[in-house]
């Protein structure tokens, strides 16, 4: 039986109604479902028993791959040990364990840990704590934030206001936050397709910056949040020296710079962080996904000390410093997902694998370049895209029909407008590369 007629079966024999699906069609989803049952490693496994490589570890997220036993077994034991803690004025060993061994893979300095569920969570906790932080060393004028065009930082009502994505804003859009504005993007193919890494193009654009503090004036300005590598909005590569001459603008200005690493986090880049990567170093950085390898939710933020202390120093001794925190935040399981998660990376090398295969990554990536449609292909580490001419009247409808068509040949991509993205676990072998972009290829000359 294929896929298809398996998973409409069982669509036919579970009642779908009521699981409001997120992100997806759910009526085009609901009449020809793709439903997975399992996965180990490299590999999902559909309901019909179909493997399928996963090119996307997930939603940019399962870096150490699928069904990994250490992680499972520190989970089970956790759960058995200790199910909860409330994270409001208790607290429990891995808490602190976790928030130590990722304040020593953040840069120098920021290594005050602040734990959430998502990447949108950490993201309004940032904003929050930015916002907390010039209030108590007195500058609580500073209240204006700063995002990007087609940035994406998650779904909370923060994350919505500094994001750049149309559609996530305009239902909602009388109701972001006041004073938000946004840089431009860095994206330009007559200027960088085609690019290798970096773009030699588009440095000058961090200094939209500038021009917004004159706007707006640099004293009511907070913070700017970035990702530095867009991942959603297919894998926009900063250009050459633009993070550096953001970092400069707001240093001078005295605005806080946090990176939004939900995706570029835990060696997507071949380091810990992107920061590391580009040697850039932020105030903050949001962190998630591959934190814990995505076994449980849970995600971060990283500040830096002097936040902390600037935040901390402003209340009385036995006050609470800062109202915010989540029922979940540091949970028990989530915690010894994350202390397992980073002794596989570390004992594996992964960043180290994954910093050494990008070279392969880029080549067999680039080599699409020429196939049909195919009008910009850009990478980073191990990510990238592949931006596909949209059919005329229908955006987002060819790179669909590639992903329907790569799935149907065994490989999960993901895609964005019509982009490609992929993402593969940190684990993909050489042979699993060229895999992937030969069914791309196949897929896009069979439907594109
Ligand atoms: N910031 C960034 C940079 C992200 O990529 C979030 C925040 C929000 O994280 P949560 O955990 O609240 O989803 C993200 C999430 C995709 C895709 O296919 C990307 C994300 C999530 C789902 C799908 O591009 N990024
Ligand atoms: N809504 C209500 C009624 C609550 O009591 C709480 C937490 O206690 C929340 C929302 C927030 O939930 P969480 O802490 O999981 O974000």
């Amino acid at each position: 039986m294929n896929a298809i007629t398996e998973a409409v079966s069982l669509s036919n024999s579970v009642d779908m109604t009521n699981f409001w699906m997120p992100f997806t069609g759910n009526r085009q989803f609901k009449a020809a479902p793709r439903i997975l049952q399992s996965a180990k490693d490299m590999h999902f496994t559909t309901i019909d028993g179909q493997k399928v490589l996963d090119a996307s570890a997930g939603l940019w997220c399962v870096n150490a791959g699928h069904g990994r036993a250490e992680i499972i077994e520190a989970v089970h034991k956790q759960m058995l040990e200790l199910d909860y803690a409330p994270p409001f004025q208790m607290a429990h060993p891995l808490a602190f364990e976790a928030a130590k061994v990722v304040a020593d893979l953040m840069p120098k300095g920021l290594d005050r840990i602040f734990f959430a569920n998502s990447g949108s969570e950490a993201v309004d906790t940032a904003l929050k704590m930015a916002l907390a932080y010039h209030r108590a060393r007195g500058e609580g004028q500073r209240t204006r934030l700063i995002g990007r065009e087609r940035g994406y930082s998650g779904v909370g009502f923060g994350g919505i206001s500094v994001g750049g994505i149309v559609a996530n804003r305009k239902a909602y859009s009388a109701n972001l936050i006041p004073g938000v504005d946004h840089l431009p993007h860095t994206h330009s193919i007559p200027d960088m397709g085609f690019s290798k890494g970096q773009p030699q193009w588009g440095m000058h654009l961090a200094d939209h910056l500038e021009a917004l503090c004159a706007l707006h004036d640099a004293s009511t300005i907070a913070a700017v949040i970035v990702e530095p590598v867009a991942g959603s909005t297919g894998v926009l590569v900063p250009p050459v020296g633009y993070l550096q001459r953001l970092r400069e603008i707001c240093t001078k200005h005295g605005i806080l710079l946090i990176f939004d690493e939900v995706i570029t986090g835990f060696g997507r880049l071949g380091k810990a962080t992107a920061s590391e990567f580009f040697g850039v170093t932020p105030d903050m950085i949001t962190m998630a996904k591959a934190i814990n390898n995505a076994s449980i939710p849970m995600s971060a933020v990283a500040a830096n000390t002097q936040i902390y202390d600037t935040i901390i120093n402003a209340s009385p001794a036995n006050a609470i410093e800062m109202f915010h925190g989540y029922t979940y935040s540091s949970h028990p399981a989530a915690a010894a997902a994350c202390l397992a998660t980073q002794a596989i990376y570390k004992r594996d090398k992964l960043f180290e694998r994954s910093l050494a295969l990008a070279p392969k990554f880029e080549k067999a990536l680039h080599a699409l370049r020429g196939e049909p449609y195919v009008k910009d292909i850009r990478n980073i580490g191990l990510m990238g895209a592949v931006e596909l001419e949209s059919r005329v009247g229908a955006p987002g409808a060819r790179a669909y029909d590639v992903f329907l068509k790569c799935m149907e040949m065994g490989v999960l991509v993901r895609f964005t407008g019509d982009s490609l993205a992929f993402s593969p676990p940190l684990i993909v072998s050489e042979d699993q590369i060229d895999e992937i972009f030969n069914t791309v290829k196949k897929a896009i000359h069979l439907v594109a």
